[in-house]
């Protein structure tokens, strides 16, 4: 107790007293600076890259790069907007090794099975939009998904919140909506959602759970994301039409890249 209270004394010390902010804060402010290091560090991580490629400064071009905004390396507004909006938990741009060559499922059956449900939406609701999912990107390619009851499935789905069994906490309402996993065995293909947001089917405020498992669901299949704001593989949430979305020319052309087309 004594530990932690001291600590808020010193934490409470005059900003004044702080060393001045480098160049790439771009004169935002402190708490600013420090959301957007949080911000580069889990999203576009380079751990295993060079000292260059881990600069501060090179994630934020990556990231002007990534949104398509002039890359200069310095924080400013629109990459602070960018920052604050609900997004999806999968980095933009991963470590490598997370990532060996293109990672997809080899059978053409492919299971599925939802361990976990949400009080936002009832059982039936949540069984029909994965089912309805699934089915946006299975009939482009040549691959059946089936689903299991019990046991262990290829793709595990799920919801949770904070800390779940993973590497990857959830945050709490609002910040990362869902995340999911490439294919793989393990937790390869899994997909989970974070119990914290308030869950629609389309009908209320909330995020549209239809489109983020459309997404998710996309990374268990093994896309990446999309710096195309039309794609459902956009990583930022809510940017096109969340209502009547379905799955942009960018996104098939991704997934029959993987899997080839569909023999109608
Ligand atoms: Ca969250
Ligand atoms: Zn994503
Ligand atoms: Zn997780």
């Amino acid at each position: 107790m004594q530990l932690t209270l001291l600590c808020a004394a010193v934490c409470l010390l005059p900003s004044s007293l702080a060393l001045p902010l480098p160049r790439e804060a771009g004169g935002m402010s402190k708490p600013q600076w420090e959301q957007a290091q949080d911000y580069l560090k889990r999203f576009y991580s380079y751990d295993s890259q060079t000292k260059i490629a881990n600069s501060l400064e090179a994630k934020l071009k990556e990231m002007e790069k990534f949104f398509g905004l002039p890359i200069t390396g310095v924080l400013s507004p629109r990459i602070i907007e960018i920052m604050q909006k609900p997004r999806c938990g999968v980095p933009d741009i991963a470590e490598y090794s997370l990532f060996p060559e293109n990672p997809k499922w080899t059978s053409k059956i492919v299971t599925y099975r939802i361990v976990s449900y949400t009080r936002d939406l009832s059982s039936f609701a949540v069984n029909r939009l994965v089912e309805k999912a699934l089915n946006m990107w299975s009939k482009e390619i040549p691959l059946r998904f089936k689903k299991l009851r019990w046991g262990i499935a290829d793709i595990m789905i799920g919801f949770a919140r904070g800390a779940h069994g993973d590497p990857y906490p959830f945050d709490g309402p609002g910040n990362t909506l869902a995340h999911a996993f490439a294919p793989g065995p393990g937790l390869g293909g899994d997909a989970h959602f974070d119990e914290d947001e308030r869950w629609t089917d389309g009908s209320s405020i909330g995020i549209n759970f239809l489109y983020a498992a459309t997404h998710e669901l996309g990374h268990s299949l093994g896309m990446g994301h999309s710096t195309d704001p039309n794609a459902v593989m956009y990583p930022v949430y809510g940017s096109g039409d969340l209502q009547n979305f379905k799955l942009s020319r960018d996104d098939i052309e991704g997934i029959q890249k993987l899997y080839g087309k569909r023999n109608h």
